[in-house]
């Protein structure tokens, strides 16, 4: 019973989440398929006390699969996803390679399920749908209540985002480099090396990327990695994004540009910044809100309370507030702080903290929630 499952990056951090929501929300299905790249294929696995081999994926992979989760990076999304729709299969994407696309439906389900516009399993056709970045389905998890109470004209946020967001191989680097650390020795820099372009800000992007290629097959490669290492343990650092010419991070912009998507609101106002801090799995964000109408801090908290997928942490008294430990390995998207902004008049804007289990609520889960609506 159930519809055919396949599940794309299934050894990734993401992928492995996908494995963990299943069984917990006791999603029915009927066949499930573990696909990966040619390197992990072969593997065995246990899931749900049946035995699978990690399979190739291939374009014959979603042969009869209804539903298709994939979380292995936006470009063998773009390579085997439209292949996975032309066979009938309805994929839900966590990479950004769709989001923006129009009538892709980019989809948060406690914020706008109409966007799925009854995209359903067994309707006979495949579809693509796009899981937001984690970045913004833990902010408007939030935001959006309150967006819907007193219409959010404008939104500040600051990231402080974990390692989780970089994979699986990034948590095991920040594991590494703090025992390194403490141990006196020099951090091992594999993910997060940062690539010096000698030719300045003045010439084009790419030339900067044929020196990076050239120099990974010229010199040795730990020489390059200690020379631009950026030390994450007892560190932070502005998140690793390509920066774009306006200065803003992609990271960044994907805040500006999903939110104006998911809210259908090509009008509101974000900014972002966004920093990657020595954290294992869970984002925290600070967001600042203004608002066309006014809205008083006991009413946001009780709507907040109210909200589906969000919990409210938020004791003055012993300054308890939502921490990133608190929501690891959590489904919720917690929030407190929740204060009237003093630098806007007459109740016009708030300020708010949020915490989600990047891994969970801002891949993950949302997804699975979203392939339960397909059902
Ligand atoms: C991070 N949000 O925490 C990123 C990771 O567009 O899905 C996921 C990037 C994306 O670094």
């Amino acid at each position: 019973n159930g519809p055919s499952v396949a599940v794309v990056g299934v050894t990734g951090a993401v992928g492995q989440e996908f494995l963990s929501v299943l069984t917990d929300r006791d999603f029915p299905y009927r066949s499930i398929k573990m696909l990966a790249s040619k390197r992990s294929a072969g593997k065995q696995m246990t899931f749900e006390g049946r035995n699978y081999t990690v399979e190739e994926l291939t374009a014959d992979s979603f042969d009869g699969v209804d539903i298709a989760l994939f979380s292995a990076g936006g470009s063998i999304s773009k390579q085997f996803g439209p292949a996975a729709v032309e066979k009938g299969t309805i994929v839900v994407d966590n990479s950004s390679a769709f989001r923006m696309v129009d009538g892709v439906p980019l989809v948060i389900p406690e914020v706008n399920p109409q966007a799925m516009h009854g995209i359903k399993v067994g309707m006979g056709k495949g579809a693509l749908i796009a899981n937001p970045n984690c970045s913004t389905i833990i902010c408007l998890m939030a935001a959006t209540p309150l967006h819907q109470r007193a219409k959010v004209l404008r939104m500040v946020v600051s990231t402080y985002q974990a390692a989780s967001g970089a994979g699986a191989a990034a948590m095991e680097e920040l594991e590494l480099q703090t025992r390194e650390v403490l141990e006196g020795k020099p951090p091992t820099c594999n993910i997060f090396s940062q690539q010096v372009c000698p030719f300045g800000d003045a010439l084009l992007s790419y030339l900067c990327s044929f020196f990076i290629v050239f120099s990974c097959f010229t010199s040795e490669a730990d020489e390059m990695v200690f020379a631009g290492c950026v030390q994450y343990a007892f560190n932070l650092f502005s998140h690793n994004a390509p920066v774009q010419p306006n200065g803003y991070n992609e990271e960044e912009m994907k805040l500006v540009k999903e939110t104006r998507k998911i809210w259908s609101d090509l009008d509101v106002k974000v900014t972002a910044t966004c920093i990657r801090v020595p954290v294992m799995r869970a984002h925290a964000e600070s967001v600042n809100l203004q608002f066309e109408k006014p809205l008083d801090e006991d009413t946001a908290r009780e709507i907040l309370k109210n909200a589906a997928g969000v919990v409210v942490i938020d004791d003055r008294a012993s300054n308890h507030f939502p921490t990133p430990l608190e929501v690891s390995n959590k489904d919720d998207v917690a929030v407190g702080r929740i204060r009237q902004d003093l630098s806007q008049e007459g109740n016009h804007g708030l300020d708010i903290f949020v915490c989600g289990d990047q891994i969970r609520k801002g891949a993950a889960l949302n997804a699975i929630q979203i392939a339960e609506m397909l059902l």
